[in-house]
C-alpha cells in the first residue's frame, strides 16, 4: 500500500487515477502548505474504464457540478484491440461503445469532489472502488504530502518548507556537461564542498555517466571513483549524500561508507538493489527510464507518456514496498531525458503535478539537458545555465520536492523566490516583522 493508502486496482477494468491541481501553483509542501484559504481547481483523469462505467461516472460528475468529458482517442473497440483506433467521424455523437475503453477527465472545485463521492457510493461496488481511488489520489495530490524522507544511518531529510536542491558531483571523464572537470578525488571533493557552501541540501555523487549512448563502467572502476569522494565529503560535511548508481554492489559499499540514499536511474529494477536499500534502511530515488542509456533514445514514442511513466513508477514503488521498503524511503522521478523526446520532456515538466498522486515526493533533473539546448536554438550544455534555473523553478511550481542540478547557487536563489511566491514571505526571513521596505 502506498503512502496515500492506495492499493492496486481490483476491478475487471483498471481505474488508474491521476489528479492534478490546475490552480493555484503547487509547491513541494502541497497547495495548502501556506495555510491560506484557497480553493483548488482539480482535474482527475481515470484511465481504462469500460464504456458503461465511463458513462455512469460522467453522469455522476455532472450531477455533482463538475465538468466532465471522455477522451475519444483512447477508445479502442474490442475487435481492434492492440491497434490504434481512429477518432469517431465528425458529427457523430461521442458515445463510448460497449466493451471499449475510455479515459474520463473531470474538472472542478475541490469541494465538489465530496458530492461526487456521495453519488458514486450510491451506485454499487464498481463505482465505490472508483470513489475510493479518487479520494485517496486527491488526498495525495492536494494535501501537504510527505514531510520527510527516511535516510540510512537513522537520519531524515526534511521536505516541508522549501524545494530542496540536490547538487551533482560527477566523478567521471565523460558526463554530458561536466565530464572530466572533477574526475580526480580532490577536484570532486572541492566541488562538492563548494556546492554545499552555495546552499545544496544534498549531494549526488556519481561514477558513471548515463548520457544517451553511454556504456556501463565496471563495478571496480565505479567504486574507485566514488568511494574516496564519498568518504572525504562524509568526514567534512553533514549534508546528506546520495550515490548515483544502478549497481547493487556500488550502492551497498557506498551506504556502508556514509551514503544516505541511493539514486537509481534504473528505478530499483534489480531485486538485489531493493535488498540493499531495504537492509540499509536507506532512501531510494526510483527514476523512470525506457531501456538503457545505450539505447534509450532510439524510440521515444509513447501512446500516452504520462500514463506510462505513472503506471511504471506505481508498479516499481509498489513492488519495493511489497519487499519491505517503507513508503517514506521512496522518492519518484520521471526521468527527464531518459528515453523521452523533446516534446515528451516538456510534457513531463508541465504535468509533473500528476505524479504527486503516487503519494511520494517527486524529484526532477532537467539541469543542462538537451531539450533546453533545443529550446535555445541548439545551445551546447555550457550555455544552458539560465534555462536550467528556469526549469528548476517551473518544476518546483509544479510540485517537485527536490531538483537535481549542476548550478546550485543560482538555483537556490531562484527557488527562494519561487517558494516565497507560492507560500508567502517566510516569517523571519527579513527581520522580525517579516516585512521590509521595497527600497532597502
Ligand atoms: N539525470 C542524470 C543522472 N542521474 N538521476 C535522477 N534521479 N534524475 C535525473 O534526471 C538524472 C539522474 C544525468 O545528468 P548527469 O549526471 O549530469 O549526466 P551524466 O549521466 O552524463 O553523468
Amino acid at each position: 500500500m502506498s503512502p496515500s493508502g492506495r492499493t492496486l486496482p481490483r476491478g475487471p477494468w483498471r481505474a488508474l487515477v491521476r489528479a492534478s491541481v490546475l490552480s493555484p501553483p503547487l509547491g513541494p509542501g502541497g497547495p495548502d502548505a501556506g495555510g491560506s484559504a484557497i480553493s483548488l481547481l482539480i482535474r482527475v483523469e481515470i484511465g481504462q474504464l469500460g464504456g458503461p462505467q465511463a458513462e455512469r461516472l460522467l453522469a455522476a460528475a455532472r450531477l455533482a457540478g463538475l465538468r466532465g468529458q471522455s477522451s475519444p482517442e483512447t477508445v479502442r473497440p474490442l475487435a481492434s484491440r492492440g491497434s490504434r483506433s481512429s477518432l469517431p467521424p465528425p458529427g457523430r455523437p461521442r458515445r463510448v461503445p460497449w466493451g471499449s475503453r475510455s479515459r474520463v477527465r473531470i474538472e472542478g472545485e475541490e469541494a465538489l469532489y465530496g458530492r461526487l463521492r456521495a453519488r458514486l457510493l450510491r451506485e454499487g461496488p464498481a463505482m465505490e472502488e472508483i470513489a475510493d481511488e479518487v479520494r485517496s489520489v486527491l488526498r495525495a495530490t492536494t494535501r501537504a504530502g510527505p514531510r520527510s524522507v527516511r535516510l540510512a544511518h537513522g537520519r531524515r531529510l526534511q521536505l516541508a518548507g522549501k524545494t530542496l536542491v540536490m547538487g551533482v558531483v560527477n566523478v567521471t571523464p565523460d558526463s554530458f556537461f561536466d565530464g572530466g572537470r572533477y574526475a580526480s578525488t580532490d577536484d570532486a571533493v572541492r566541488h562538492g564542498l563548494r556546492l554545499v557552501e552555495e546552499g545544496a541540501d544534498l549531494l549526488d555523487i556519481g561514477g558513471e555517466s548515463t548520457r544517451p549512448g553511454s556504456s556501463p563502467v565496471p563495478v571496480r572502476e565505479e567504486l574507485r571513483r566514488v568511494l574516496p569522494v564519498l568518504l572525504a565529503l562524509r568526514s567534512s560535511s553533514s549534508v546528506p549524500l546520495s550515490v548515483d548508481t544502478s549497481k547493487p554492489e556500488v550502492a551497498r559499499q557506498a551506504l556502508r561508507n556514509g551514503a544516505d540514499l541511493v539514486n537509481d536511474v534504473s528505478g530499483l529494477g534489480d531485486r538485489r538493489m531493493r535488498e540493499v536499500v531495504r537492509r540499509a534502511g536507506a532512501a531510494a530515488v526510483v527514476m523512470h527510464m525506457r531501456g538503457r542509456p545505450r539505447d534509450m533514445q532510439t524510440d521515444t514514442r509513447y501512446d500516452d507518456l504520462l500514463a506510462e511513466v505513472f503506471a511504471e513508477l506505481a508498479e516499481r514503488t509498489q513492488r519495493a514496498e511489497r519487499e519491505g521498503i517503507a513508503p517514506d524511503q521512496l522518492v519518484v522521478d520521471p526521468g527527464v531525458g531518459f528515453g523521452k523526446s523533446f516534446e515528451g520532456n516538456l510534457e513531463l515538466l508541465r504535468r509533473l503535478g500528476e505524479l504527486r498522486s503516487l503519494g511520494y515526493p517527486v524529484m526532477v533533473g532537467a539541469s543542462r539537458k538537451s531539450f533546453l539546448g533545443a529550446l535555445l536554438g541548439g545551445a551546447p550544455p555550457e550555455h544552458r545555465g539560465e534555462a536550467s534555473v528556469t526549469a528548476a523553478v517551473l518544476a518546483s511550481l509544479r510540485g517537485a520536492s527536490i531538483v537535481r542540478v549542476h548550478d546550485v547557487g543560482p538555483t537556490v536563489e531562484a527557488l527562494r523566490v519561487a517558494d516565497a511566491f507560492r507560500r508567502g514571505w517566510p516569517r523571519g526571513a527579513s527581520g522580525r516583522s517579516g516585512r521590509r521596505s521595497v527600497r532597502d
